[in-house]
């Protein structure tokens, strides 16, 4: 066997910096959606920060867009196994809309228009990772893909990430998303496997 010692046993593809474990990267950016795309116009939207006593804060369009937008690169994980590394976005951080937020609360819940939902600590909204993006690639996000705006949390599996986020409700407890009811992990962390449970 030694005419295949420079074959395919016992090499190993070098491994992708920033790629994590069971990913694989792609260049096209696939959609994926569990019902039909909503279609809601900026004149229309609005974005709602619910305390766990109720209190709410609001936002139209215009209103948070002046709160300030940042462009980020980063790279994106879906639980599905693809990856796309080196992305570019543009979007408010949600460190600007809770900071008047007055909460002791541990854990949110983000909504959708058209239902979706998905839990994340608030912890992981905060500190410079995570942004309601409004663009991708210099561009306006497309509706398939969760505009006119969607959460960015890269540092978590995609399905955090709610597309056509509508609202962020503040939780004293832990709840399941709606992925998260269907066996996905209830953190998600790409560099840790935390696909399903
Ligand atoms: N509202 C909503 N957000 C969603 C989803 C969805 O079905 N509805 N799918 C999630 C999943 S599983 C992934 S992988 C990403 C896909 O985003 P994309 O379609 O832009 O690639 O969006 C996430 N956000
Ligand atoms: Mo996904």
């Amino acid at each position: 066997m030694g005419f295949f010692n420079s074959g395919f046993s016992g090499r190993r593809r070098p491994d992708t910096p920033g790629l994590p474990p069971g990913q694989y990267v792609t260049e096209s950016f696939p959609v994926l959606s569990a019902g039909p795309t909503p279609r809601i116009d900026t004149d229309q939207w609005q974005f709602t920060i619910t305390t766990e006593s109720g209190e709410r804060h609001r936002w139209s369009w215009d209103e948070m867009l002046a709160l300030g937008v940042e462009d980020v690169a980063t790279d994106i994980h879906c639980v599905t196994s693809w990856s796309k590394l080196g992305t570019t976005w543009r979007g408010v951080p949600l460190d600007t809309l809770f900071a008047d937020v007055d909460t002791s609360a541990e854990f949110t819940m983000a909504s959708s228009y058209g239902g979706y939902t998905t839990n994340l600590p608030l912890a992981d909204l905060l500190g410079g990772k995570a942004w309601i993006a409004t663009e991708f690639e210099g561009e306006p996000l497309e509706p398939e893909h969760g505009g006119p705006a969607r959460l960015l949390v890269p540092h978590l599996y995609f399905w955090k990430s709610a597309k056509w986020v509508a609202g962020i409700r503040l939780m004293e407890n832990d709840e399941p998303g709606f992925w998260e009811q269907n066996g996905y992990h209830m953190y998600g962390d790409p560099f840790l496997e935390q696909r399903y449970w």
